[in-house]
């Protein structure tokens, strides 16, 4: 990450990373989608075990090299799940994360002049987002935040970033954040790979055991490891990440 790339994720808890997907990349994914996703009435869905290419986007060079800056060099997968939305596929409105919330898992921390962050989201659109469409939603700069208090989500505070397809928004899950109700005609459709410190899980990591077959090479098997501290390798990043 850069300096100035840093200083914006410091400042508001996420980060917008513009035509970071080529346009055909993305078209590629939404084609794959549109075959598997027919039935969807959920506004959530699985995807990493639908195609080898979601398993690549996992291990992206780019993005592995900002989450090193973000997490450190043993980092894992969590989890991931993509998701969906149109004016009938819905979820209630909520903000939810902040610091040190979920037993203290959500933290975002400096110390000698490095920051140390648990859960972090990387969110890649695969469709347009207009501000005031809905989806995601978040309170920047809450996961510095001193007082313990829960805004509205329709609060003055409350932002609700614009997106392209192929954008990346990265965020810390100490960031006060949430969803609020999709208002457009085109669809919302992102896919969510969340990251956790190599030490850490969000979720029961025996859930994510039935997808290590699925991994291609070592950069994916190192990713899908189960959390430990004691004789773990650190990750092994692929150059363009550095
Ligand atoms: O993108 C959204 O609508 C919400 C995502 C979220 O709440 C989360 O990742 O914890």
């Amino acid at each position: 990450m850069t300096e100035a790339e840093i200083y914006e994720f410091d400042l508001n808890g996420y980060i917008v990373y513009r035509d970071h997907l080529s346009p055909d990349h993305v078209r590629e994914m939404n084609r794959i989608l549109d075959g598997e996703l027919r039935e969807l009435s959920h506004w959530t869905f699985r995807f990493l075990d639908r195609h080898p290419c979601f398993m690549e986007l996992m291990a992206h060079p780019k993005t592995l090299g900002i989450l090193r800056t973000l997490i450190g060099e043993w980092l894992r997968l969590d989890h991931a799940y993509g998701i969906q939305m149109t004016r009938e596929i819905q979820t209630g409105e909520n903000l939810h994360g902040g610091p040190r919330h979920d037993q203290g898992e959500h933290q975002y921390q400096w110390v000698q002049g490095r920051m140390y962050n648990g859960l972090i989201v990387v969110m890649y659109a695969l469709e347009d987002v207009n501000s005031g469409d809905g989806g995601f939603v978040c309170v920047p700069g809450s996961h510095k935040a001193n007082v313990s208090y829960a805004p509205e989500v329709d609060s003055h505070l409350v932002v609700n970033p614009s997106l392209r397809a192929g954008d990346m928004l990265i965020f810390t899950e100490a960031l006060v954040h949430g969803t609020r109700r999709w208002n457009s005609e085109n669809r919302r459709r992102s896919l969510l790979y969340k990251y956790s410190p190599g030490y850490s899980a969000w979720v029961d990591a025996e859930r994510m055991k039935q997808l290590e077959p699925l991994a291609a090479n070592d950069l994916q098997r190192a990713l899908l490891r189960p959390p430990s501290v004691g004789g773990r390798e650190k990750v092994p990043f692929p150059e363009a990440g550095d």
